[in-house]
């Protein structure tokens, strides 16, 4: 087993452990600590269920143990992708008590997906609940299993069929382990995939827990907020800006919201008095339409987050009068750097920028093309570094070398300019993904699959505006033979065991697509002169 690591040079160490942010704090030391202090205080609220932070810590140590009687060793890997319910919390706790390393999947995502994630890390288990939203895990789980025998358990919460229930695991009689060095990995979330297939991201104790702690300090979070999870929990945003750990780290109540529709988050908002929350601009829409005829009481809110994708400043400037709380624009990649406005900001700047970074210490750099600073107030590409910002993903040397500088700085990919107080707006991306609601899509992993079909030639997937979802994607596709219909083309990319985001929205098919004299053209600028033509014959409101 490829062993899990994430270092910063030592001096660069050194100087982020005096300056407070990494102070030794573990994933489960830290919740172990709150329910010391508090025992009674309600933790987590999900359906009928309410547990204190007592029965939260006894809960995932009854796991730990259960994890344990498999015969799993600290180290191992063990895919969760669990929606949002209370044994969320339990389960992943519980990997932590026991120094197993959870891996971060979405609810949506299939088969290919999985078995990615469960390749790379090398996963030893997978846990997952029996269904949600009419899908059953258990198929999709045996699909899995079926490709990968090293997967040895698949562990169900709800009606396990040939699985193990996690139920019926041990509770006791197994011994846990110490806990480990706060420098140690702690689990590994997924990057949105903006080349190729998703990546793995290691997080450390450390890093981790400082960037909730101090994004929970900047949203203001205590023991009277709480805090809602409208977005699935296992994404980076709501799981750590300030998200449910930041919630926790703060001794807040988390309220888990199984669906952002605004009908079930706001009779959610009224029920449990809400104080924050956060979601995607196309909910953010959504949510601002349906306040005006509510019959909800949803004067509790006092802050909606927005972030995972660019929300246009007149849409922005709207959600005061409409949702009657203070904006925060949440501009953050599970790679590290977060940026958020504050509360306290003038209106301006929380309408016009998607804010700054959370540390001093967080290195911002903008560069042109060439790696050269741009002039303050130009856009450049971001790149950045920092006591939260990782500096390899996990088994991809090929990743690394494009997605890292020599010394050390995370190139985003994104376009961004930067004010003189510091606060970054977000003008583009350089990359080729697709940024669909906040879900990222990279265009060469579909344009992969789309090629996979008999009477696919050649396809090239670009986005294109959408009023609504910010993005959509768009497949232009030359056929060879009969053209399929773009139904059956659409349901085949589904067949292949994608998560649904990225079958394409649109299938628009060309004869030919352009080259130079030489016959030659690099798939970027190919993406780019479709995406320009489409746009050109067919106007669209952005
Ligand atoms: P990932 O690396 O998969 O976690 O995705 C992070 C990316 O999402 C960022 O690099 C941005 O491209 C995009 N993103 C996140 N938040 C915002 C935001 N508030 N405005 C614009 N883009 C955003
Ligand atoms: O889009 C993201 O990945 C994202 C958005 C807001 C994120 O990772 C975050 C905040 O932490």
């Amino acid at each position: 087993m490829l062993e899990l690591k994430q270092s910063w040079p030592d001096d660069l160490a050194a100087q982020y452990r005096a300056a407070g942010y990494w102070r030794g704090e573990t994933m489960f030391g830290f919740l172990r600590d709150r329910a010391l202090r508090a025992p009674d205080t309600i933790a987590v609220v999900g359906g009928p269920i309410r547990w204190t932070y007592g029965e939260l810590v006894k809960r995932a140590e009854a796991h730990a143990a259960g994890f344990l009687s498999l015969g799993l060793v600290p180290g191992e890997r063990v895919i969760v992708q669990l929606p949002n319910i209370p044994e969320f919390l339990s389960v992943v706790f519980g990997l932590f008590r026991a120094r197993l390393v959870p891996v971060f999947a979405l609810p949506a995502h299939r088969a290919t997906e999985i078995a990615h994630f469960a390749l790379k890390a090398e996963a030893s288990a997978y846990v997952v609940a029996e269904r949600h939203e009419d899908f059953d895990y258990r198929v999709l789980a045996r699909e899995v299993r079926s490709q990968l025998p090293a997967l040895r358990h698949v562990v169900v919460i709800g009606e396990a069929q040939e699985f193990t229930p996690l139920d019926a695991l041990p509770t006791e009689g197994v011994p846990l382990p110490p806990d480990p060095p706060s420098s140690d990995v702690a689990f590994l979330q997924i990057s949105g995939g903006s080349t190729g297939l998703s990546k793995l991201i290691p997080r450390t104790h450390d890093d981790y827990i400082y960037s909730f702690r101090a994004s929970a300090e900047i949203c203001g979070l205590g023991e009277a907020s709480v805090y809602m999870a409208a977005l699935p929990v296992a994404h980076n945003f709501p799981m750590s800006s300030p998200g449910i750990f930041g919630a926790l780290h703060a001794g807040s109540r988390i309220i888990l919201c199984p669906s952002p529709s605004p009908e079930t988050a706001f009779a959610l908002v009224e029920k449990e008095r809400v104080t924050i929350t956060g979601v995607v601009p196309p909910l953010a829409l959504l949510w601002m339409q349906a306040a005006a005829t509510t019959g909800h009481d949803i004067s509790s809110l006092k802050v909606l987050q927005v972030g995972g994708a660019k929300f246009a400043p007149e849409a922005a400037a709207r959600v005061r009068a409409t949702l009657g709380c203070t904006l925060q624009q949440v501009f953050g990649m599970a790679e590290g750097l977060v940026n958020y406005t504050r509360l306290d900001d003038p209106e301006e700047v929380i309408v016009q920028t998607q804010g700054r970074a959370i540390s001093p210490d967080d290195e911002i750099l903008i560069v042109d093309d060439l790696g050269r600073p741009v002039v303050e107030g130009e856009p450049g590409l971001l790149l950045t570094r920092g006591p939260y910002t990782i500096r390899a993903y996990h088994n991809d040397a090929a990743a690394n070398g494009r997605s890292f500088t020599p010394d050390g700085y995370y190139r985003t990919g994104d376009i961004v300019s930067k004010t003189t107080d510091g606060y970054l707006i977000v003008r583009g991306r350089a990359g080729d993904h697709i940024n669909r609601a906040g879900e990222k899509i990279s265009a060469e992993e579909i344009e992969d699959h789309l090629l996979a079909h008999p009477a696919v030639f050649d396809a090239a997937v670009v986005s294109i505006p959408d009023p609504y979802l910010g993005e959509r994607s768009c497949a232009f596709v030359i056929s060879k033979g009969e053209k399929p219909k773009t139904i059956a083309l659409k349901a085949f990319v589904r067949g292949r065991g994608l998560a649904e985001f990225k079958v394409p929205d649109q299938i628009v098919f060309v004869e030919r697509f352009e080259t130079t004299a030489v016959g030659k053209v690099s798939r970027k600028t190919l993406r780019q002169n479709l995406r320009e033509q489409f746009l050109k014959q067919t106007p669209v409101e952005a």
